[in-house]
């Protein structure tokens, strides 16, 4: 070969060469602008056992089945509470939730109890290039502290991180029972302006303790104040008549929502928040599912959720979207079954565990309070699989931020990624659980729940709460079911446990 033909050659496969690395340049940009949506369903008060995918057995929910059995079911996957209120603080700020005395179940008129300043997964998101979104049930506070409800009502959601909301403001049983858009009461008429009030009745309003004959559902405990849709609720409330929600159709509502937010934002990454009010009193499920579940209106609004959750999923498919979605599904807190209204929930229950073998419910330190369904889902990306790592819903904030390509986190959160996509079984060594300001500590198999005075049972509710006149150690891997106290027996790991338990809380 003379010398011009192989310079030629030479100068070809260069340029070839140049070619093809650009090439690979240009997909693996797209592949990392590609960020995949995230959408966390969230529901309130369902229980470990109340799934057919985590072994119940007299209620079927295929849909949720469906994301736990081609994603991954965590059996050690936790809320950060047995409440509402700190366990939604924990998820959306990656802080433990007795680190803010003020994440505790909250009154509709509460101020939000997110600092603007505040870390959250949405604002990190949207620092991503996120859209993000809530639907569905907020109850972390709004305003600042004299909620105007005739005026746009903010710092709210819209505030610490999520560009679009539609909320209830509390919980479905308080006050006020309208939904907030974007700050706004939704279909509110200035000439009927919202008044509400916790402590005090407006006058010649109707109350469930005064007018019993006005309500059509009756109530056990508390849920005596103003009657709304024939439902006694917390807290009092006036006007906004045009405003009030229907309850029937509360999951209707939310679904569209939800639906409609998909369809519009197919185009970007997204972040929603799809925050479901069931199975949570009031229990009102559509007449469609009325009486369907046998069980009474709790296992009938599981069937409806249910429902909606395979609805949602089926606009993700159609609008393309599914196979760059991360799903992620938990719940709240444990389950009750009378929190204040005669709804047959305990006397229809039959053979249904809605905590499944856990001891305890809402309210309680046993793990039945905070122990949840919880599943990763991401159809052609997560290989379905059980998983029994240690993970808490706080941890989603930095697991999060580590997919999408930043190491923004907080203190509390720690990043699990590749658990949550099944690349690994090591979740966390130590978590803090918290019930009604009450704290415990699980670590590696053990869990151990100090001593703490007051009543074992909440009568109300028929719940062990885990007080205790002694300290409790339970080695769950062989007593799921926190029957055989370790305490007294095995007084090295109860010491072991009491020391990292104070370090852990700064005491
Ligand atoms: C309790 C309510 C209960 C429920 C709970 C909040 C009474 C007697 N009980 O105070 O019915 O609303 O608060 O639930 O009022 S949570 O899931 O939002 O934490
Ligand atoms: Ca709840």
């Amino acid at each position: 070969m003379n010398k011009l033909v192989l310079f030629l050659l030479s100068t070809l496969f260069m340029v070839s060469c140049a070619k093809n690395k650009k090439q690979t340049a240009e997909v693996s940009q797209t592949e990392t602008t590609k960020k995949p949506n995230i959408v966390v369903i969230y529901l309130d008060d369902l229980g470990y056992g109340d799934l057919s995918a985590y072994g119940a057995t007299e209620l079927q929910t295929p849909n949720i089945d469906a994301l736990a059995n081609g994603g991954i079911r965590f059996t050690n996957g936790y809320a950060s509470s047995a409440t509402c209120t700190p366990s939604r603080y924990a998820l959306l700020t990656g802080m433990y939730p007795w680190k803010n005395k003020n994440a505790k179940i909250l009154p509709g008129t509460a101020p939000l109890i997110i600092s603007t300043e505040q870390q959250t997964l949405p604002k990190m998101l949207k620092k991503q290039g996120y859209q993000t979104a809530i639907v569905g049930k907020w109850h972390l506070g709004l305003g600042t502290g004299n909620v105007n409800w005739n005026e746009r009502v903010s710092p709210g959601p819209n505030e610490v991180g999520f560009d679009e909301s539609y909320i209830l403001a509390a919980t479905q049983d308080r006050v006020p029972t309208v939904y907030i858009k974007n700050g706004h009461v939704v279909n509110l008429d200035p000439n009927d302006p919202i008044e509400v009030d916790y402590k005090n009745n407006f006058e010649g309003q109707p109350t469930g303790k005064d007018n019993p004959e006005l309500t059509t559902m009756k109530w056990h405990h508390g849920h005596n104040n103003s009657i709304v849709n024939g439902i006694p609720r917390i807290g009092y409330m006036k006007g906004g008549e045009a405003a009030k929600w229907s309850d029937v159709d509360m999951a209707d509502h939310f679904l569209e929502k939800a639906q409609t937010y998909v369809k519009t934002h197919k185009n970007e990454p997204f972040f929603l928040y799809y925050a479901m009010q069931q199975p949570h009193v009031p229990r009102t499920p559509h007449p469609r599912f009325a009486g369907k579940s046998g069980m009474g209106p709790r296992g009938d609004v599981i069937l409806e959720a249910d429902w909606c959750i395979g609805e949602f999923i089926k606009t993700l498919e159609e609008e393309g979207v599914l196979e760059n979605t991360l799903i992620v599904f938990s719940s709240d807190n444990g389950p009750v079954l009378n929190d204040g209204y005669y709804d047959d929930a305990d006397t229809k229950i039959g053979n249904h565990t809605p905590a499944g073998v856990l001891r305890g419910g809402k309210y309680s330190l046993f793990e039945a309070g905070t122990r949840m369904p919880f599943i990763t889902y991401w159809k052609g990306n997560i290989k379905p699989t059980t998983s029994d790592a240690l993970v808490c819903q706080i941890d989603l904030l930095a697991s999060l931020a580590k997919l999408v390509g930043t190491e923004e986190t907080t203190t509390d959160s720690k990043d699990l990624l590749d658990v949550f996509l099944g690349k690994s079984n090591t979740g966390r060594e130590h978590l803090i659980i918290e019930a009604t300001s009450r704290t415990a500590l699980r670590s590696g198999d053990y869990i151990y729940i100090p001593a703490y005075g007051g009543k074992p049972l909440n009568t109300q509710v028929n719940i062990e709460v885990g007080n205790s006149d002694v300290p409790l150690l339970y080695n769950l891997k062989g007593d799921l079911s926190q029957k055989n106290n370790l305490a007294e027996a095995n007084p090295e790991k109860l010491k072991e446990m009491h020391e990292i338990f104070v370090k852990l809380r700064g005491e």
